[in-house]
């Protein structure tokens, strides 16, 4: 998840001098974003300090990033014409910058974790795309999907090439692992995440799979509010699904299935609680994984703005410590 951000004294030092796109479009930052959180907690894995929109203006798409507003897109996607006009972007012309950092930071870690690379899903995306912005309702990139699905589908398939290219790209560049964000997926009924986006991520997935032909990087597929999916997440082919925290990590193992791997699914604003707190609701969902393989303990979601540090810390090393000892876990 989102591990490096404001809540850090060493980010908001860096974040005094550059704008948010300088600091993902300059290696040598990106790459010191990336390594703060690294050197403060007692993480498992590294993800690559960028976003998931710079990809988009490579297609031709006008990205800044607003204060206090988030990414705002200011041509946004509407119309056939509008889709049809996307360019085709080659993410070695187009986000060297990020692939450089990728090559910094593994330089650095020199092997002591994995470096997790990442992109955003074909609908959270699109979007972004359709909307310009942030969404409560998604009412445009709804109303594209039901009044348009042939626009709709040409505009998923682009960003389904994109997606896979990007990815592929930073596995080129060193990537142990990639993850899939699909933030925004879960406002869909699942019959039409069905019809209007489950393809489009198969697609994705597929085309990684066929460049990483013996599966030696793990495909993280990632959304919120997306209980009400069940197995049907299975059918992205990923090898381990994201959960938030809307449903017990149990309940929601049980429906994905055993055989495959989860992430999560700690709720962010459970980190300003009280140390205690942290710790009891932290074993709860270590508990429900039950010591079964193929947990990756995380937030249901990006870590939030005024967190304090040492509760991060704190919280990291609970868990690597809960997960040794399992008597400690049987007690309580
Ligand atoms: O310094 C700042 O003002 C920028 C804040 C910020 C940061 C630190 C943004 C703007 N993006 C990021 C980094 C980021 N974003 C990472 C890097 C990993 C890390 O630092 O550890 C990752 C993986 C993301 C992914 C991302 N960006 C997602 C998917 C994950 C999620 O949280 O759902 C989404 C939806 C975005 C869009 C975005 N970028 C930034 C903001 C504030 C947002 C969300 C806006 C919205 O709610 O629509």
């Amino acid at each position: 998840m989102r591990q490096a951000g404001r809540y850090m004294p060493e980010y908001r030092a860096i974040r005094e001098h550059h704008s948010f796109l300088e600091m993902v479009k300059t290696p040598e930052l990106a790459a010191e974003i990336t390594l703060q959180p690294i050197r403060a907690l007692p993480v498992d894995a590294a993800i690559i300090y960028s976003d998931i929109l710079p990809p988009l203006e490579g297609m031709g798409l006008q990205l800044t990033y607003e204060k206090g507003e988030g990414p705002v897109i200011h041509n946004p996607v509407r119309t056939l014409a509008d889709i049809d006009a996307l360019r085709h972007a080659d993410p070695y012309e187009t986000m060297g910058f990020t692939l450089d950092a990728i090559r910094l930071v593994k330089r650095e870690l020199a092997g002591r974790i994995p470096l997790i690379g990442f992109s955003g899903a074909p609908f959270t995306l699109a979007s972004y795309a359709i909307e310009g912005s942030g969404s409560r309702d998604y009412r445009r990139t709804k109303l594209l999907m039901y009044r348009e699905p042939l626009a709709w589908h040409a505009l998923m398939e682009k960003l389904s090439l994109l997606v896979s290219d990007y990815l592929i790209a930073q596995i080129v560049a060193g990537a142990q692992a990639v993850q899939i964000f699909d933030s925004w997926a879960g406002a869909l009924a699942p019959s039409d995440y069905v019809e209007y986006v489950l393809p489009h991520v198969q697609r994705a997935i597929e085309r990684v799979r066929a460049f990483d032909q013996q599966s030696l990087v793990p495909i993280i597929y990632f959304g919120t509010d997306m209980a009400g999916m069940g197995a049907i997440l299975r059918q992205t082919g990923a090898d381990v699904l994201g959960v938030d925290w809307r449903i017990g990590l149990d309940d929601a193992w049980e429906r994905l299935g055993h055989d495959v791997a989860v992430q999560g699914n700690l709720d962010p604003a459970v980190l300003f609680a009280p140390i205690p707190e942290i710790e009891r609701r932290a074993a709860d969902i270590l508990n429900r994984a039950a010591g079964r393989p193929g947990h990756i303990f995380n937030l249901g979601h990006g870590i939030l703005t005024e967190t304090p540090v040492e509760h991060v810390r704190q919280l990291a090393e609970f868990v690597q410590n809960y997960s040794l000892v399992p008597a400690l876990a049987e007690g309580m």
